[in-house]
């Protein structure tokens, strides 16, 4: 089956056998637990619904579908399927190699983990091989990259780092939320496991906060199941059905987001208040031949710098009527957000500007309206800002 089909088939088949009702949607089963017949086994393969449950199993093996993975795991937030994998695979003592331009939320676990567990780790700019080489010690034991990144849409060669990492009996950790898998598939070149929050395009409708593991390796597999389970942070049934009815136009609405969003970037680079626009799509993307390498869309966010302070980022953001002024991204309603005061407020601003968040940086995340619309209402906010 190609994606499309995956997306809307894949988990939801029909049980048209004795006793089955045909359903062509799951049911939200909102049980908590599940009665058997004999004290040692479950019935139906169900006991309690923090174990298993029918509707996140249908949205586990659809995600898995989407990865070309064989397995799939749903947790209540894309920060929850990130301690988990983090718990699973490192003990106190273990080096990390990550990309230096993350989600702020991901660096705020991380600093968790080196405070109170121990572990170690190296922030690089993964964009040069050799940064994430000379980083490698003989404890490093996983590499932990996002690409595109958030905010600054800088990317990483999966392919490359994942030979080096082989290489060493390395893990590659890919957070695939930017992405997505319809435009990016990050086992195929190479890593590990990939990460989600599917609170952003996956879902796509900003109404459910989730997040996501999908990995092909079954030692690992179990590991992360078994605590998925102990430590609880799972999706609820009908959360879970809602990113399963939202995947099923992830492919056409990542189609829009990805022409939307090239519009806009193209608009951006040619407005006069733009001091520089982030979006792999352009060609004066610095890694313009390695997003047409191993992406196949650009997708629907981007960041770009405004020639001016707070002051008019500040007119610019609150003048703007068709944009929400919100963190977040992925959904079909266009959001716009400051990174230094707003996701990325976590960091130091000297840390911030190491990476190269500035004060004048505005993230987009370009959602599926006219074109024309956003355009409009972009142009009316450089005139209130300026
Ligand atoms: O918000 P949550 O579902 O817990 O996902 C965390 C997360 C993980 N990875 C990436 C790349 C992310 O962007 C996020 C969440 N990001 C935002 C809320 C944001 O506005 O950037």
């Amino acid at each position: 089956m190609k994606f499309e089909t995956k997306a809307i088939h894949i988990g939801e088949e029909p049980n048209l056998e004795e006793g089955g009702t045909g359903d062509v949607v799951i049911p939200i089963h909102l049980s908590s637990t599940f009665a058997r017949k004999e004290v040692e086994k479950p019935t139906r393969g169900y006991e309690y619904s923090r174990t298993g449950n029918p509707t996140r199993d249908a949205l586990e093996k659809r995600l898995a579908a989407l990865e070309d993975a064989q397995f799939g795991l749903a947790f209540s937030s894309g920060m929850a399927a990130e301690t988990v994998l983090a718990l699973t695979l490192l003990n106190s003592g273990d080096h990390v190699v990550a990309f230096d331009d993350l989600y702020a939320g991901t660096r705020r676990l991380f600093d968790i983990l080196n405070r109170n567990f121990k572990v170690e780790f190296t922030y690089v700019d993964a964009r040069y091989l050799e940064n994430v080489e000379t980083a490698i010690k003989p404890n490093t034991k996983l590499i932990w990259l996002e690409t595109p990144t958030n905010p600054l849409m800088k990317l990483c060669d999966i392919r490359a780092i994942s030979e080096i990492a082989k290489e060493k009996g390395i893990l590659v950790v890919v957070d695939n939320t930017f992405a997505t898998p319809y435009f990016q598939k990050p086992l195929k070149l190479g890593a590990d496991i990939v990460v989600h929050s599917t609170t952003k395009f996956i879902n796509g409708h900003s109404d459910s906060v989730g997040g996501a593991i999908m990995l092909s390796n079954e030692e690992i597999y179990a590991k992360l199941k078994f605590n998925q389970n102990a430590i609880g942070a799972i999706l609820s049934p009908f959360d879970s059905y809602l990113v399963l009815r939202g995947i099923k136009t992830l492919a056409i609405r990542m189609e829009k987001h990805n022409d939307n969003a090239m519009k806009i970037a193209t608009y951006l680079e040619s407005h006069s208040r733009v001091k520089k626009v982030n979006y792999p799509g352009l060609k004066s993307h610095p890694q313009y031949e390695l997003a047409r390498k191993q992406m196949s869309g650009f997708s629907g966010v981007l960041s770009f710098e405004i020639d001016g302070g707070i002051r008019e980022v500040k007119r610019f953001l609150e003048n703007l009527k068709i944009f929400s002024i919100a963190e977040s991204l992925g959904g079909v309603e266009s959001l716009i957000e400051h990174p230094a005061t707003m996701t990325h407020a976590y960091l130091s601003k000297d840390e911030r500007e190491k990476i190269g968040i500035t004060d004048s940086l505005i993230r987009v995340s370009v959602g599926l309206e006219n074109v024309d619309d956003l355009i409009e209402d972009l142009d009316n906010a450089f005139k209130h800002a300026f």
